[in-house]
């Protein structure tokens, strides 16, 4: 049994954070995850929609997650590996060669992203939709129904 550890900000829970933790889970059997603070996500220029204390909830209810804990700046990763005892940090490719200097404490891997899919991409595309629309689409189905019902009476 190999520890894994890894990081992430994990907002919006999607297919491509699954698959990453999955992959994770089966490199070494045990699987800790640090997700990044809101003041740390500030420090990475992001917002999330969920909190902190949301986002490792949900983490965490993966069955591929066995801790989690909080990712406050850039610099825990080396203290972290050795508290957790973790034998491999692994994360995704679009960190390559990021996080080389951890090599001397434990193996580094990583991960192809799963493509097509991110939380800035989801978020876009939920700010695309037209809420208002979607109120005439079911009040215009409201009225539908009350014709059918009258038709389907006589
Ligand atoms: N990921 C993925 N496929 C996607 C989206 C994300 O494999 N379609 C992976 C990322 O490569 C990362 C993890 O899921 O390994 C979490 O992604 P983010 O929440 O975007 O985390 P990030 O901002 O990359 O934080 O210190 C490291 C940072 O905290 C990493």
């Amino acid at each position: 049994m190999k520890t894994v550890i890894t990081y992430g900000t994990f907002d919006l829970f999607h297919i491509g954070h699954v698959r990453l933790l999955k992959r994770l889970k089966k490199l070494g059997g045990r699987l800790v995850v640090g997700i990044s603070s809101d003041e740390f996500n500030k420090v990475k220029g992001k917002s999330s929609f969920y909190s902190y204390e949301e986002r490792a909830e949900i983490v965490l209810s993966s069955k591929y997650v066995d801790e989690v804990f909080p990712e406050n700046n850039w610099k825990q990763k080396r203290k972290d590996i050795l508290k957790y005892k973790a034998d491999i940090f692994s994360i995704g490719d679009d960190w390559i060669g990021k996080f080389d200097e951890l090599k001397d404490i434990c193996e580094v891997i990583y991960l192809p992203r799963t493509e097509d899919i991110s939380t800035t991409e989801i978020k876009s595309k939920l700010s695309k939709i037209n809420f208002n629309d979607l109120d005439k689409v079911e009040r215009s189905l409201h009225d539908a129904i009350e014709i059918l019902k009258t038709i389907a009476i006589k």
